[in-house]
């Protein structure tokens, strides 16, 4: 009786070992990443399509669990996750890592880049890495920049073409110095909240919003906000970061692996959603939003034309690259 048990044992100890060590499941590293937005939103389309890749890439050796819709709390709560290494990755918008990382803040500077070829280059290129290097400091290992889109004003009062149609209209910005000053330097009285924020737009907690045309559209803004202006003001990117801590204890191979894993899954995420933008602006017009398809942009730039020289660009590691950054788009 005892024989047969001990052989059982070691056979199974056998398999196990076999299991464990032939680099399967048991092996893998599980990587926690976060995003507040929910399936269908961009951050989930960079985060799943990163997913796909590394889990193939690595055969398996890492494994990603997307924690979404808000489920670890806002965007500020997801960066302090990362930067304590609770959760190893996270896409995040550009504004709030504001607070976290001033440099950020010449990409959200308004009316910076002309179009997405020109965003793709500099952000992909020398300026971009400068800024993705930089996060170190604040214990984040910058990967790459998937996107938002360009922000476009969305409200519930009245068409808006001029800034003078933004005076007194309280608009909703996110936790993000810069944006908030965007918006009371356009006459706004601007809210900062952080996402999902439905519910204040349709209690009348706030008039509108400002968000590429993806969100109104996966987000249902059109039930509650019947104004569009496509007014382009921010082009709005994600910061695709890992945790330093965690960083730092993987082998060069797995690092290059995820680097370039998140670097292709954003390259791959850009393309969809400018793919998609067209129809979504039909789609949001079906829908019954009024759209303003060109305001005047001039006046809006104008009217911001001296956030340069404002104390938030004042640090001047952040204001020599802005001065980079404006010699470039030019
Ligand atoms: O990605 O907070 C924001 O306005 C973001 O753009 C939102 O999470 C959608």
């Amino acid at each position: 009786m005892k024989k047969k048990l001990m052989i059982r044992l070691a056979v199974s100890l056998f398999f196990f070992s076999c299991f464990y060590f032939s680099g399967n499941a048991f092996a893998a590293t599980q990587i926690k990443l976060g995003v507040v937005t929910k399936p269908g939103s961009a951050q989930n389309i960079a985060a799943e399509k990163f997913k796909e890749l590394i889990e193939e890439r690595s055969n398996g050796s890492f494994r990603v669990k997307i924690y979404h819709s808000a489920s670890l709390g806002n965007e500020t709560e997801i960066l302090q996750q990362v930067q304590m290494n609770t959760i190893q990755m996270a896409i995040v918008t550009g504004g709030p890592f504001d607070t976290f990382a001033p440099i950020t803040r010449v990409i959200n500077y308004p009316f910076l880049f002309k179009d997405n070829a020109q965003a793709d280059k500099i952000l992909d290129g020398p300026l971009g890495r400068q800024i993705l290097d930089k996060l170190e400091s604040s214990g984040f290992k910058g990967l790459a920049f998937s996107e938002n889109g360009f922000r476009n004003l969305t409200n519930s009062k009245h068409q808006v073409r001029t800034p003078a149609d933004v005076e007194g209209l309280k608009v909703r910005v996110m936790a993000s110095t810069i944006h908030k000053t965007i918006w009371s330097t356009l006459g706004a009285n601007p809210t900062p909240m952080p996402w999902p924020i439905y519910t204040e737009l349709e209690q009348g907690v706030i008039d509108g919003q400002e968000n590429p045309l993806w969100v109104m559209e996966v987000y249902k803004f059109y039930e509650i906000q019947d104004y569009l202006s496509l007014t382009r003001h921010v082009y709005s990117y994600h910061i695709d970061v890992a945790s330093l801590r965690w960083w730092k204890t993987l082998n060069q191979t797995h690092q290059e692996m995820i680097q370039t894993a998140m670097q292709d899954a954003a390259v791959f995420q850009r393309q969809e959603n400018r793919a998609k933008d067209a129809d979504r602006l039909k789609l949001l017009k079906e829908k019954g939003m009024e759209v303003v398809e060109n305001p005047d942009v001039e006046a809006f730039r104008a009217k911001v034309a001296d956030l340069k020289n404002m104390d938030l660009y004042q640090d001047p590691e952040v204001q020599e690259m802005l001065l980079k950054m404006m010699e470039a788009v030019k």
